[in-house]
């Protein structure tokens, strides 16, 4: 007798097993079909007669987002994406390393408020700019990098210079994207573009292979070969290959939107701004520090110096806000920070964070009030509840925050003495810089006497670029900016070489201003080449060596703490006449010209105004201004 509790299992089995399999299979063919682009290929077209390539869409991209300039060294990989900028008329400005080509971008980034752009080449010209995209990291710098890269077929296959590019910036960039077909292009570059200035800012990186960039007919003959294995495999291999070359240029040239996408920035809530209102009008003594975040569109720099000013609070300029308030502004104060938090009463920290700049936060008073804002929540708690404490952490937009602050004040004011003691304060410590300057040095000339007369000298529509040790951070006590965002250097990440690039994105930024550059000796060998690029794209910018013939801010601490000057000396070399070389002016200024310092400034200026990039080779004697100020 048949048993059908056996057989009905059995017979119910095979059907769903069946059905099962058959459903598996069917999708792993339509997840197939879809990775090859086969459906996308029915309702679309290859166009194989175009002429057109990727790197058309890159200009047309970068043309719809404003971008006027591109930083570059030229490689192969990337050929079509330059050529299509320059059709299009964005400018390209080719460096003699790319580190220099991203530190021009930065720099345009933190002119404009806009995207700075640099393209490089696969392999070595990415690795190149790492410490550069780190740098504008750590600086909250949008800047969109290009990279070239092998064919997508060849990637992992040994090719030419190819890397696993993506494993290397995915730590330095908050958007990596690697574009696999043509069509991709411009919603990538979107993409980047808005992630770039979006949330907290920073470097995006979009790896472009050569064969997205390349037009249909080279692709094909590089990615077909002509001889093809026989027999069925090779019939295979024909039909993938083809069908690869479909996949990328499908679509290629169809019309997509290419301006920008909307940027989501954080803002402070009513209630959050409300709460430090009531905060700061029961203060006697409050004292705000502007951080670079201050800076950051969509508020423009004159808005947030009037919102500045009708607070009435006397503040601090750091990063990128030195120089909001113009030059000698009875609210900016410049010297005893430190004095001066230990006895204010409300702190507001506007884009300030407590790392080694405020002492981990242990520079501020448990006894004040800490109103701290910030895009960055990490960067606004950093060290919170070890060293100090926020009364208000507020995470948004820093100038966007100061407008509503200020309106919610309603105009009030504070007792006048509190600034006036912190201003006298400044005059008397102000004068011991006077003393210093007047004091003769062993040989060669003063540096704080020379930072005096480049102070005076210095003219209204100047760009400070400062990139060195000592000497540009005794021009930081001694040299004032104009007026906003005209005072550039590394940033947190305290990177020596950023000189030739942030001087190249500024002058071209500001064709109009004077673009003044002090440099360290030291330092001034990772920029001396790019004279050769001022002179080749005309761009007159004035380099001031502080020659000391050593890394001196080093060997200042290694000396007497380890007993060896290693590695720390340099000779007083003829930087000038090296930038001579190049076809730049040099001019010299010794002992020997000690009473012409400022003729010789203007001569320089003079060079500058006909066109010349100019190099001031000063060379300088030791002091102890800096001593005590420690380096790690
Ligand atoms: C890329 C990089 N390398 C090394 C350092 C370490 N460092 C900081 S200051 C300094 C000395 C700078 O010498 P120079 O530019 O001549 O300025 P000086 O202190 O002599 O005025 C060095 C080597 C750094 N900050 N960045
Ligand atoms: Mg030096």
């Amino acid at each position: 007798m048949e048993n059908p509790a056996v057989t009905a299992p059995a017979e119910g089995f095979f059907p769903s097993f069946l059905l099962v399999t058959c459903g598996t299979l069917l999708a792993a063919l339509l997840g197939a079909a879809h990775r090859l682009g086969l459906f996308y290929q029915l309702m679309h077209k290859v166009d194989e007669t175009s002429v057109r390539h990727g790197g058309e869409n890159v200009a047309a991209v970068l043309r719809a987002h404003g971008v006027r300039f591109i930083f570059t060294l030229v490689g192969g990989h990337i050929s079509p994406l330059l050529v299509a900028c320059e059709k299009l008329g964005i400018r390209v400005v080719d460096t003699r390393h790319e580190v220099t080509a991203v530190f021009a971008a930065d720099a345009v980034a933190r002119l404009t408020g806009t995207v700075g752009v640099a393209a490089v080449t696969a392999g070595p010209g990415l690795t190149n700019t790492v410490t550069a995209v780190k740098n504008a990291q750590v600086a909250q710098s949008p800047v969109l990098l290009l990279g070239g890269a092998a064919s997508t077929l060849l990637q992992k296959r040994g090719a030419l210079q190819a890397i696993d590019q993506m494993s290397l910036f995915r730590p330095l960039c908050k958007f990596c994207a690697s574009v696999r077909r043509v069509r991709d292009i411009i919603p990538t570059l979107r993409a980047a573009m808005a992630a770039a200035q979006s949330g907290t800012p920073g470097p995006v990186f979009v790896e472009l292979p050569v064969d997205v960039l390349y037009p249909y007919y080279m692709v094909q003959k590089e990615m077909v070969p002509a001889k093809l294995p026989k027999g069925l495999m090779g019939r295979v291999i024909s039909w993938y290959l083809k069908n690869c070359l479909a996949n990328l240029f499908v679509g290629a040239w169809e019309p997509q939107p290419e301006g920008p996408l909307p940027l989501d920035i954080p803002q402070a809530s009513p209630q959050q701004v409300q709460r430090c209102v009531e905060i700061l009008s029961r203060a006697k003594k409050p004292l705000l520090l502007l951080g670079s975040q201050a800076l950051l569109p969509p508020v423009p720099a004159d808005k947030l110096r009037a919102a500045v000013e009708t607070l009435g609070v006397p503040c601090f300029l750091g990063g990128m806000a030195r120089g909001l308030l113009g030059r000698n502004h009875p609210l900016h104060i410049r010297q005893n920070r430190g004095a001066a938090l230990k006895k204010a009463d409300v702190v507001l920290l506007a884009g300030a964070v407590c790392d080694f700049r405020l002492s981990y936060g242990r520079i501020l008073s448990h006894k004040s009030k800490i109103i701290i804002i910030n895009r960055n929540r990490d960067d606004m708690l950093l060290n919170s509840d070890i060293f100090w404490k926020p009364q208000e952490a507020v995470q948004g937009d820093v100038a966007s925050f100061m407008l509503k602050l200020v309106e919610g004040l309603q105009g009030q004011m504070w007792a006048p003495e509190w600034a006036e003691e912190l201003r006298e304060a400044d005059r008397q410590k102000e004068q011991t810089f006077r003393e210093k300057a007047a004091m003769p040095v062993a040989q060669h000339l003063n540096p704080l006497r020379v930072l005096q007369l480049v102070e005076e000298t210095l003219p209204d529509n100047s760009f400070l670029v400062v990139d060195g040790g000592d000497f540009v951070a005794t021009a930081a006590y001694l040299v004032q900016p104009r007026g906003p965002l005209r005072w550039l250097d590394p940033g947190a990440f305290g990177t020596l070489g950023v000189g030739a690039g942030f001087a190249l994105g500024a002058k071209l930024c500001q064709p109009d201003a004077e673009v003044w550059c002090l440099f360290g000796d030291g330092a001034f060998g990772y920029s001396l080449i790019e004279f050769d690029t001022f002179v080749r794209h005309k761009i007159p910018v004035m380099a001031l060596v502080g020659n000391d013939a050593g890394w001196t801010q080093i060997s200042r601490e290694q000396v007497p703490r380890l007993g060896s000057n290693v590695a720390c000396g340099l000779a007083y070399t003829d930087y000038h006449k090296a930038a001579m070389g190049l076809g730049a002016q040099g001019l010299l200024l010794s002992r020997e010209n000690e009473d012409h310092v400022v003729k010789v400034l203007r001569d320089g200026q003079q060079q500058c105004r006909d066109g010349h990039p100019v190099v001031i080779n000063i060379l300088i004697g030791r002091t102890d201004f800096r001593d005590g100020s420690i380096s790690v």
